[in-house]
């Protein structure tokens, strides 16, 4: 199958006719960044890059799109005036692309789109509308499990304790290594976190079994998952323009591990994937072209994944109930997104 480059287009790939296999879901989405600005303009800044990525993957041992349809969505940008309000609509954007006949995969944007990506992930029909069957694998600098940063509990600093807030399961983190007392006092105490510290598994001499071991959970998962990669878990040397780049961090063939694991494992079915906190360089491409490449891993993964049946296509689950305006009447407790 010959495909047509289209400009600012995933890959360069042109829209191919008929449904979507694979959408890349633009999220131009900044409210609550900290440090570095930007991240408005990653995505595309992301996209445009990818056009020059390599088609071939070598695990897979095809180009992509490998014989599937991969649309590029139109940037999504919010119009409601509030932070909350712009979070019931990036749900409800998001919700559209977890009817069971797809894999989304969702370019930030600040990593504050995690919990309303993950409030519409309760529709996936795998996730059977509770979303405590759901698990979080998270890459990332920063444990994101603060209760709020600046007033602002749907912080980008508080992008992982909201998600489990909003009813995921299970969160798994690797690359950690900027965190307060607040979140290690909330990993040692919540068993619904495992973390695996940065200083563990990048140590000079004893990381290469702290590594494995990272290896060995995402081995032991189960069930549905969604995979959130922050690029700033990368070393600060591979995305220097993301917001908050740090040193110590995953090189980049651990993310590429991580990705090629997580969707090798054939108990877990990977539902839908973001790579967020992308930045557009000024003095070069390296951080975007860094972010197009591992979300073309993640693309990859899910075309042999789907190949191999470890994804399949499933009906719509309509029965589950929707609330639009969830994140507006968020009372800031631990509950459910019922
Ligand atoms: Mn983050």
């Amino acid at each position: 199958m010959s495909v047509d480059f289209e400009e600012g287009a995933f890959l360069g790939l042109s829209k191919a006719s008929g449904p979507a296999d694979i959408a890349v879901v633009p999220l131009a989405y900044e409210l609550t960044t900290s440090y570095g600005t930007g991240a408005c303009d990653g995505p595309q800044a992301c996209l445009d890059a990818s056009a020059q990525v390599e088609l071939f993957d070598d695990r897979l041992g095809k180009d992509l799109p490998a014989g599937y349809v991969i649309s590029t969505e139109p940037v999504w940008e919010g119009g409601a005036p509030t932070l909350r309000g712009q979070l019931d609509e990036m749900a409800a954007h998001a919700r559209s692309f977890y009817s069971g006949n797809l894999f989304p995969l969702f370019l930030g944007g600040e990593h504050g789109i995690l919990p309303p990506l993950i409030h519409a992930a309760r529709h996936h029909p795998a996730v059977e509308g509770d979303l405590a069957n759901l698990t979080i694998v998270q890459l990332d600098a920063h444990a994101d499990l603060r209760s709020s940063l600046d007033g602002e509990i749907f912080s980008h600093a508080c992008a992982a304790s909201r998600s489990l807030d909003v009813g995921a399961g299970r969160l798994l983190q690797a690359g950690v290594r900027a965190y307060s007392k607040e979140e290690l006092v909330r990993i040692n105490t919540d068993n619904r976190i495992t973390t695996s510290f940065a200083k563990h598994t990048q140590h000079p001499h004893s990381g290469g079994e702290a590594w494995k071991a990272w290896l060995e959970q995402l081995r032991s998962l189960s069930g549905p998952v969604h995979f959130t990669l922050d690029i700033d878990g990368l070393d600060g040397a591979l995305v220097p323009a993301t917001g908050t780049p740090v040193p110590g961090g995953l090189s980049f063939w651990q993310a590429v591990e991580t990705i090629e694991t997580l969707f090798a494992n054939p108990k877990v079915m990977v539902i839908s994937a973001d790579v967020n906190e992308i930045v557009a360089q000024a003095d070069g491409v390296l951080t975007q072209f860094t972010a197009a490449l591992l979300a073309t891993k993640v693309v990859a993964s899910h075309v042999l994944a789907r190949d191999e049946g470890r994804w399949k296509v499933m009906a719509a689950d309509e029965d589950v109930p929707f609330n639009a305006a969830f994140f507006t009447e968020f009372d800031g407790e631990a509950r459910s997104s019922n």
